[in-house]
């Protein structure tokens, strides 16, 4: 009798130290509706089909109770289509190149440029030559603005700024 409860007090122990841990565990999950543990209780016992126990699982997955990552669908990949004219862009000996200096981009893509250094700039769109085209091309932009132009056609645009000639960048659509 006495060696039969000292094991009882060992397995309620045992069973107190799982339970404190489960529910550390689940603290931050989502609870689990009563009808699911009844369901997963009866399938143990072979009261439900094995049909009602996964239909059981998918309803806690489709309510995220049960969250698998990669089942997810994927998030539309977001084309960072944004060129910097970083702060010295304009200095002819400085490193302050377009950034990035080859924007590779989709068909259809809105590129933005955004002026970031201290003094203006522009955006002109030059063909193969250097000489400027009507094509995209931007009013001064002074610190912060910012100009958008769409590409609809595939290729390598080149541009320059007519202020700073010297600095080209381009843009590759495909
Ligand atoms: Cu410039």
């Amino acid at each position: 009798m006495k060696r039969s409860s000292k094991t009882m007090a060992v397995l309620v122990l045992v069973f107190a130290v799982s339970v404190v841990s489960l529910s550390v565990n689940l603290a931050s999950a989502q609870a689990v509706p009563e009808w699911v543990k009844n369901t997963a209780l009866w399938y143990g016992e072979g009261i439900v089909s094995e049909g009602e126990f996964l239909n059981m699982i998918k309803f806690l997955i489709e309510n995220e109770v049960i969250v698998i990552d990669n089942i997810k669908e994927p998030a539309p990949q977001v084309v960072d289509a944004q060129v910097v004219i970083p702060n010295g862009n304009f200095d002819v000996t400085g490193a302050g190149f377009y950034s990035p200096l080859n924007l590779e981009v989709p068909v259809g893509t809105t590129v933005t440029w955004v002026n970031d250094d201290s003094v203006p700039h522009n955006i002109q769109s030059i063909d193969k030559t250097g000489k400027v085209i009507q094509l995209f091309n931007s009013p001064p932009l002074n610190t912060g603005d910012r100009f958008e132009y769409t590409f609809e056609e595939e290729g390598v645009y080149k541009y320059y700024c007519s202020f700073h000639p010297w600095r080209v960048g381009l843009v590759t659509v495909s």
